[in-house]
């Protein structure tokens, strides 16, 4: 019980302290959104200097939903009913200043051993080699505990030393009550440090936008000269 509360303190003090500041930030405009194209791979993707942020997360997750409402644009990553439909990196270019990128989403459970190999050495290729990505938005569903491949993506992402925004999806979903519990499975499940941002979203109510696009903003501002070409 005790450690409950703990813990429970814990995903309170880190929401105060991250959903705060990054509430603060002036939300970034999008003005332009263009779809680029699709890729099979790390050389496979667009040439050129633009600053890259990609979104991650198990199939289903609700990464084309958080796109989609992200960029305010209904309908541009295709939202799925069947899971594990994106296999391929997809590009799209905003405000003809960065890149964001919808990744093949992992952890269907239909996908045979050889398929599930090769989306790790893709993956790890593109996070280790893909000089112009400067942040990930790593989502995982906030009903559920993080599976054993969130798991090792966040590794992945303490590993490469990327910044990435931990975003837990389809709030709407939880009743209040659930809430806390749910933001402190994750934060004590992945272990995750005090100054790791951390974004309760969801697609349906419009949940965090304003926080991930001061985070998105954040990020790509950060990358600045040494990708972006300032
Ligand atoms: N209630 C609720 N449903 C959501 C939310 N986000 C996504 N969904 C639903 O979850 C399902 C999967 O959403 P997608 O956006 O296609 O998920 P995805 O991660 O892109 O899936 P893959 O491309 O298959 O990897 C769809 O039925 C969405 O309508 C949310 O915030 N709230
Ligand atoms: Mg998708």
């Amino acid at each position: 019980m005790v450690a409950c509360v703990k813990i429970a303190a814990t995903a309170a003090a880190i929401l105060v302290r991250f959903a705060r500041p990054l509430e603060r930030r002036a939300a970034l405009k999008i003005e332009a959104v263009e779809y680029v194209r699709a890729a099979a791979g790390t050389a496979d993707c667009p040439r050129g200097v633009l600053p890259e942020v990609a979104v991650s997360g198990r199939s289903n997750v609700g990464k084309s939903s958080l796109l989609n409402t992200l960029l305010g644009r209904k309908g541009l990553a295709r939202v799925s009913k069947t899971p594990g439909k994106t296999q391929i990196l997809h590009f799209f270019r905003v405000n003809d200043a960065f890149h964001l990128v919808d990744l093949p989403g992992y952890g269907y459970a239909r996908v045979p051993q050889k398929v599930l190999q090769a989306w790790r050495r893709m993956m790890q290729d593109y996070l280790r080699n893909r000089q112009q990505l400067c942040g990930v938005i790593q989502l995982v569903d906030a009903r559920h505990p993080p599976s054993r491949q969130d798991h090792e993506m966040v590794e992945w992402l303490f590993a490469e030393k990327l910044a990435f925004c931990l975003v837990t999806t389809k709030m709407d979903k939880l009743r209040r009550a659930e809430r806390r519990r749910a933001l402190s499975q994750v934060v004590h499940a992945l272990d995750l440090p005090p100054e790791q941002p951390l974004v309760p979203y969801s697609s349906r109510t419009g949940e965090g936008r304003n926080e991930l696009l001061g985070w998105l903003m954040h990020a790509i501002a950060a990358a600045g000269p040494q990708i972006g070409g300032g």
